[in-house]
């Protein structure tokens, strides 16, 4: 809508836009798609082995588009530039190949291709969809499976469009349990990512009742999907320019766009990120400048049960973790290695791809500002970033056959990784009350407890929880060392009920015993009191029963309350005494 209201202004009337009437979402707002499609005619992608940081410096001057950025020192990376700059990067000493010899070329075939009517009945993964398609495929899986899913809508970007989610999952909103989230297209040309993104929603809702791994996630976790965070960016890479990469602010010098994986508020400012507002990674005027950044900050943050995090990228085939902005491992690195690789080799059990895998900054080059060291920085989450294919022969603009073996394996690395989540912690029962419960003992429980991913927390990390006739919920802190850890359920009446079960905590997600998911517990009862005023159920109403009744004065114990008066007293001592015998 808001894309021919501007056609009109600038074909019919010409007025500046502030003066039109637009919704003032940003004082100048881009007349995206107003213009004819950007062209890349003579141009070319090199990749270059940049050895010294002259020869960084230098290529920066040849290259306004890094498509792969490069490391502080050695190794190669993607650049685009005109093919009339070749002789001064070959004159420069700079060893480098063509890899794509005419990005038009590449270009317009897919253009071509995608405004070409198409075969209804195609699959919808053939081919890569626009920002209405994919809002209207989210919409259509909620219309499908309205028992599964909902629309999470994150508020709207710079230039009022929304940033569109779904949540997936067996249980209803707001029930406590652990919660995985994919994000995708932080950088608008990134369209493999896009599709990777969409195929992880659509797995999960159309494999929810026949694929058991999957039916097993969505029973015990929450699932969103985010296809699109920079939804202004993704249309404008598909109406004015294909290698669009960040969002559509207008920022102050004239220039658009803020790189929003440089713009999250965990080490922003540092290394890899830059200050010159034209950069393709310009981190923007402060940490969360951007409403994109912003938004998704403000909906995260609340939800801690979130325990892992993959943000999809393209291209070179890379899993990463962090950190970006520092070359430190990360205190969690034994964790994020461990499921890391686990999800590297389920990868390449799909299609036989390895994607290197590390942490972002050893592995690729110092990033600042980046969604995985926020994430897991500022919000504990088990936080990944997957650079989908290629390797560089076609770059973001991958073939469409492509899109569904990219998915694919990817989508095994989202099993992997909340999978892995999900057996956050080991919990083994040493001892425990069974089905049948003595009346008016105290029950001692005793478990083991390993973590399997991050950290058992130090202080009340594994708890003791319980129900007295399903009544309100009661915790006690487990005690112990090491992996031992024990606690005492309190004594029942003749003929009540006990249900408990048992919390542990990790820095990355709550794990429950019996069985990890919402609900699960053991739940035994005391035998019925044959005689009444046997309150210590010894077969006889004699002495013993009066200690009992003592001990229970001033509750409103049924057992004890013998006359029936609410409240156990005086009276009910009088009661037990004509039952003597
Ligand atoms: O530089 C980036 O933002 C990502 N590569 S891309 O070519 N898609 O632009 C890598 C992101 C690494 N992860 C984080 N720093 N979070
Ligand atoms: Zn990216």
């Amino acid at each position: 809508m808001r894309r021919t209201a501007w056609t009109m202004l600038v074909s019919t009337t010409c007025l500046a836009p502030a003066s039109a009437g637009v919704p003032p979402v940003q004082a100048l707002p881009a007349p995206d798609g107003a213009e004819a499609p950007a062209r890349f005619d003579g141009e070319v992608v090199v990749r270059a082995m940049l050895r010294t940081p002259r020869d960084l410096l230098r290529m920066n001057q040849l290259s306004q588009d890094p498509w792969t950025h490069a490391p502080a020192a050695g190794g190669t990376s993607d650049w685009r530039l005109p093919r009339s700059r070749l002789g001064a990067l070959r004159q420069s000493g700079i060893e480098f190949e063509v890899m794509i010899p005419d990005v038009q070329v590449l270009v317009e075939a897919e253009r071509e291709r995608l405004t070409k009517p198409r075969d209804k009945g195609l699959d919808w993964f053939a081919d890569f969809k626009n920002l209405a398609a994919i809002n209207a495929r989210l919409d259509a899986l909620v219309a499908l499976r309205p028992d599964l899913c909902s629309i999470v809508d994150l508020g709207t970007s710079v230039q009022g469009r929304s940033i569109r989610g779904i949540r997936i999952s067996r249980q209803p909103a707001g029930t406590v349990m652990p919660g995985f989230v994919f994000t995708a297209t932080q950088h608008a040309r990134e369209w493999g990512g896009t599709m990777t993104g969409m195929w992880i929603a659509d797995r999960m809702v159309e494999a929810a009742d026949t694929d058991a791994r999957i039916s097993a996630v969505l029973q015990a976790s929450e699932v969103f999907v985010f296809p699109v965070c920079n939804p202004d960016g993704y249309e404008y890479s598909w109406t004015t320019n294909r290698l669009w990469r960040k969002n559509r602010r207008l920022n102050s010098g004239g220039s658009y766009g803020v790189d929003l994986n440089r713009n999250w508020g965990f080490g922003w400012g540092g290394a890899g990120a830059s200050t010159n507002q034209s950069s393709e990674t310009y981190r923007g005027p402060s940490a969360f400048s951007e409403p994109e950044t912003a938004k998704f900050r403000d909906w995260a943050l609340p939800r801690t049960n979130i325990a892992a995090h993959l943000d999809i990228h393209a291209y070179s085939e890379l899993l990463l973790w962090p950190w970006g902005y520092t070359s430190t491992l990360c205190p969690d690195e034994a964790s994020f290695a461990r499921v890391g690789r686990a999800a590297q080799a389920a990868i390449e059990a799909v299609h036989g791809l390895t994607y290197t895998a590390g942490p972002v900054n050893t592995t690729i080059y110092p990033a600042s500002g980046g969604v995985c060291d926020w994430a897991y920085g500022s919000a504990g989450q088990l936080s990944y970033c997957t650079e989908v294919r290629d390797t560089g022969t076609y770059g973001f603009v991958m073939p469409a056959s492509e899109i569904v073996p990219t998915a694919q394996e990817n989508f095994a690395a989202a099993m992997t990784i909340m999978e892995e989540s999900l057996r956050g912690c080991s919990i083994t029962l040493v001892g425990g009350p069974g089905a049948a419960i003595a009346a008016g003992v105290a029950q001692p429980v005793s478990v083991t407890v390993t973590a399997n991913v991050g950290t058992l927390l130090a202080t009340n990390a594994v708890r003791l929880k319980w129900q007295v006739n399903g009544g309100a919920v009661q915790s006690a802190t487990m005690t112990g060392s090491g992996s031992s850890r024990s606690g005492t359920l309190p004594p029942i009446d003749c003929d009540q009920s006990l249900s408990w079960w048992v919390e542990a905590e990790t820095s990355f997600a709550v794990t429950r015993w019996p069985d990890n998911v919402p609900g699960s517990a053991r739940t035994g009862v005391a035998p019925v009191c044959a005689v009444p005023g046997d309150l210590d159920g010894n077969g006889l109403v004699d002495s013993g029963d009066i200690a009992v009744l003592l001990l229970r004065f001033g509750t409103a114990d049924p057992a004890a309350d013998l006359d029936g008066s609410g409240t156990v007293d005086a009276g009910d001592i009088s009661s037990l005494l004509l039952l003597f015998g």
